[in-house]
């Protein structure tokens, strides 16, 4: 009912049935709270109403029901942090899929796009230095070295295949972006000097679209050009091939 009553937008990931349960869980504690303090508002202006002629008393409240209604609602908040949200947190931000089993890619924020790079068919980024970024090479990949050469590169457009763990290592070139996919419940911070790793697995084949969640300059809204593409593990496979060089230089993004 209450699911129904916040139209929460669709999910297409694991976890976001969790992050629900979560939203309608707080939700419906403060709905009690909204009826118990609207009840008792009505209750005191109808109680304490002027026309009883009342003086003010100093003493104020002598009993104790107060006290143990503040305990009770102290103690089901206290339930939905250690019960439910400390537990979702740590599954989100820790519990990793291993690299192998997972699709691996690289997020990079810029203002105002966001690039994607692909270790390619041998699983691994290659050789980063500062000492090679470059007009064209933005990234510092070591061109000679073998592992950066089938790097796929993309820029706003993530593909992933279906029903496989997804990892993401979320970074930025200038000011802090945060990578946020609404339908896969996913959003994370990228901050320039730091590689920050997410992840999720899509259960859903669609395209969905990606929005910046921090403020980050005139054309923050461009951003949201960003999607994720979420389909069958043959289409990725597809995808990947027309995008991957052969082993070029597929160090530079567009
Ligand atoms: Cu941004």
């Amino acid at each position: 009912m209450m699911e129904k009553l916040l139209n929460l937008p669709m999910v297409a990931s694991q976890h976001g049935n969790d992050v629900n349960e979560l939203m309608v869980l707080v939700h419906w504690l403060m709905g009690a709270l909204l009826v118990g303090w609207a009840l008792f508002f009505a209750f005191t202006l109808v109680r304490f109403r002027a026309a009883d002629n009342r003086k003010a008393d100093y003493n104020g409240v002598t009993g104790h029901s107060s006290t143990w209604l503040e305990i009770c609602v102290a103690s089901l908040e206290a339930i939905l942090l250690i019960g439910f949200a400390v537990p979702l947190w740590a599954k989100v931000s820790g519990d990793f899929p291993a690299d192998k089993d997972s699709t691996v890619v690289r997020v990079v924020g810029e203002q105002f796009s966001w690039n994607l790079v692909y270790p390619g068919p041998d699983a691994k980024f290659g050789r980063q230095d500062l000492g090679f970024v470059s007009k064209d090479n933005p990234f510092g990949f070591d061109r000679k070295d073998a592992a950066t050469k089938d790097n796929v590169v993309s820029v706003n457009e993530l593909h992933v295949p279906v029903g496989k763990p997804v990892i993401l290592s979320c970074s930025s070139k200038d000011v802090i972006h945060s990578f946020k996919v609404v339908p896969l419940r996913v959003t994370q911070d990228c901050i320039p000097g730091l590689n920050i790793p997410t992840h999720f697995v899509p259960t859903k084949e669609g395209k969905y679209q990606v929005i910046c969640a921090q403020l980050c300059g005139n054309g923050h809204a461009a951003m949201a050009a960003g999607v994720v593409i979420v389909e069958s593990e043959g289409e990725f496979k597809k995808w990947i091939a027309s995008k991957s060089t052969g082993g070029g230089a597929a160090t530079t993004f567009e």
